[in-house]
């Protein structure tokens, strides 16, 4: 591993310590010995790779941004956006502006290429690499001795070092001996892509230690963050282990939420008392884990290994379980207050839909997969999602504003805690709803405020039968 700390003047320090083949510290090179980059192309203009070519063409580079959807390019070209992220308007715009960014179907000769596509599963839970394939043929053409190539994409362990290494054999031209092929995974968090593109941590991995440091070179462009250099490899290792961790997290936060239930106490409390031990950090339950890359991620894990990832399979499992987890508690209480045995023609209002707070990104959204399903029960579902500005992909009712979503309705179901949620007091939904049942998925509206407003509610993690609530009055 290469560490280049950019708190050491660039030329001021070398190699410091040759650990063996992969793991060598670095703090910061030569201004010689860096590699130089002027044109560079983007493959994918999506969530990472649009950031990723405007960063590059705001910091001085000439990027050809190149997408193959006819929509993707039509958009950018009239000066609008497909995506929502904060600030990606503005840096699009200057990017543009300043003439180093151009849009394009097809790459073209340049001294990098990023690939930057999308990864997604197919059913049965492997691998879906025809994009990254896609992109690399398209690069072959192009590609000429002294380039660099660069994976950014989430991929399963050894997709640089034999997938990418094969298709671009074709070229005639070989990894690590002609050109340099490097793997290094986006770390962002959606919502807070731009400045987390540059601040955070890098890790990038090289098919040999000279693809490593060119991929290091091209990103010390703008990355301010730590920058750890290994094998390809380890790199695509790091991006999986770190969302498969997280997804085993949160999958024992829904367990533990099950077992509250079942043992009739309150799981945020035992979360947030468990807490406050030094060495225990449990995540929040919720209505299952979405996204694009934390409910796909594992399953790159599983396929490469199935005969080594029990548990991250289960995690997968129960994680994926938690919608249908929660439509059960829906059931449940329409039964239990005597409004419905069934799911037919009960009508709920829907809060939230995409698959984390204040984003506005549907992607593998549990809140969908919960409201699909309790449409396909026979429920007349209205979902309400503030941020949502194209209503055309969703197949059942959304509506525009909160009030239609809380007017004549039989239950209200909180699924994503948004901000403008979090900050509805009893008082105001009671004026706008008639319904007097709520399912909160999110611990959300846990006041007992909203007992006293005649509000029946189901809380995820909550059991029915608590001994603690005799010792609700104890702080
Ligand atoms: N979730 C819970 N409980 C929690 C935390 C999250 O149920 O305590 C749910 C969320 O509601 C959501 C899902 O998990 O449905 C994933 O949300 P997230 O905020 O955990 O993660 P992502 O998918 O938005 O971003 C993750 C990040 N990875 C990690 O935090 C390890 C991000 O840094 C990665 O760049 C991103 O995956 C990615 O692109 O891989």
């Amino acid at each position: 591993m290469y560490l280049v700390n950019r708190q050491f003047r660039m030329g001021e320090a070398a190699v410091l310590e040759a650990l063996n083949d992969q793991f060598v510290i670095v703090l910061g090179l030569p201004e010689d010995r860096l590699v130089k980059f002027q044109k560079i192309c983007v493959l994918g203009l999506g969530y990472i790779g649009l950031p990723t070519a405007s960063t590059f063409a705001t910091h001085g580079l000439e990027v050809v941004g190149v997408d193959v959807n006819p929509s993707v390019i039509e958009t950018l070209r009239n000066g609008g956006l497909h995506i929502h992220e904060p600030g990606l308007r503005t840096l699009v715009q200057a990017a543009l502006g300043s003439g180093n960014l151009r849009i394009s179907e097809s790459p073209e000769p340049a001294d990098a290429y990023i690939i930057a596509v999308p990864t997604p599963i197919l059913d049965g839970h492997t691998a879906d690499l025809s994009y990254v394939e896609a992109a690399a043929k398209s690069i072959v053409p192009c590609l000429s001795r002294g380039n660099l190539v660069v994976l950014e994409s989430t991929s399963p362990p050894t997709t640089t070092e034999c997938f990418l290494t094969n298709i671009l054999q074709s070229s005639g031209l070989t990894a690590g001996r002609d050109y340099c092929l490097a793997y290094t995974p986006e770390r962002v968090l959606p919502g807070q892509i731009l400045s987390e593109l540059i601040e955070n941590a890098r890790v990038i991995g090289g098919v040999d230690r000279r693809s490593a440091e060119a991929g290091r070179d091209l990103y010390r462009t703008f990355v301010r963050g730590e920058i750890f250099l290994t094998g390809a490899t380890t790199a695509e290792m790091v991006k999986l282990m770190e969302n498969t961790y997280r997804d085993i997290n949160i999958a024992i936060a829904n367990e533990f939420s099950h077992l509250a239930e079942k043992f009739g106490i309150d799981v945020w409390q035992a979360i947030q008392i468990a807490n406050h031990h030094p060495r225990v950090d449990i995540l929040r339950p919720g209505p299952g884990v979405g996204g694009h890359c934390i409910g796909v991620d594992p399953w790159f894990l599983v396929e490469a290994a199935p005969e080594l990832t029990d548990l991250i399979r289960a995690a997968r499992e129960v994680n994926d379980r938690q919608p249908l987890h929660i439509v059960e508690m829906v059931e449940e209480i329409l039964s239990e207050s005597g409004q419905a045995e069934s799911l037919q023609g009960v009508k709920v209002a829907a809060l939230g839909l995409s698959y984390k707070p204040d984003v506005d990104d549907l992607r593998e959204s549990p809140a969908l997969s919960v409201s699909s399903e309790l449409s396909q029960r026979g429920a007349f579902v209205k979902a309400y999602e503030p941020y949502l500005k194209n209503k055309q992909q969703i197949r059942f009712d959304c509506v525009d504003t909160l009030q239609e979503a809380l007017a004549d309705v039989d239950l209200i179901l909180l699924l994503v805690p948004h901000a403008p949620f979090l900050e509805l007091k009893p008082e105001q939904v009671a004026k706008l709803s008639h319904a007097r049942l709520i399912v909160d998925t999110v611990n959300a509206w846990s006041s007992p405020d909203w007992e006293s407003y005649g509000f029946s509610m189901a809380r995820l993690g909550v059991g029915k039968k608590r001994i603690s609530d005799r010792f609700d009055d104890i702080e």
